[in-house]
């Protein structure tokens, strides 16, 4: 009996281990990053969401940061900002960015409804662009 009991308790075990990954995914997915990193051709940016809650309808601040593999900021960089909703027809919100000090910008814009939103970041350095996407939750 008891050791019936051991089996049923290491199969209940071992099913819970496997489902391991799938939960742990769901956790992740349910939450969106506070920063996204991205480094492409010698090329480090940063893009976050300032502040720690967006609500609809108010002006939302985002931090941008613009360094080489050194550290050292990039200027004179062209940066352009917009927010919109995945798979909805909101539009796309553009905002204003402006340069805070050399490889530092910062975008603001209105989120107009709750819900999965994404920042996207266009920058062109030279002949060089790269895209940069941030999703961020308003509610
Ligand atoms: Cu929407």
């Amino acid at each position: 009996m008891t050791k019936r009991l051991a089996i049923v308790a290491l199969v209940l075990l071992a099913l819970y281990g496997a489902s391991w990954p799938l939960r742990h995914s769901q956790g992740q997915d349910a939450k969106t990053p506070a920063q996204v990193v991205y480094s492409q051709n010698g090329v480090h940016i940063v893009l976050s969401a300032s502040g720690n809650k967006v609500a609809p309808m108010k002006m939302s601040k985002f931090a941008m940061s613009l360094s080489d593999v050194e550290g050292r900021p990039i200027p004179n960089a062209s940066v352009t900002m917009n927010l919109q909703m995945p798979r909805m027809f909101c539009g796309v919100i553009p905002t204003t960015v402006q340069s805070t000090k050399p490889g530092a910008y910062e975008a603001a814009g209105i989120p107009v409804m709750r819900g999965r939103w994404e920042a996207e970041a266009s920058i062109s350095i030279g002949k060089e662009h790269f895209s940069v996407t941030l999703p961020f939750d308003v509610g």
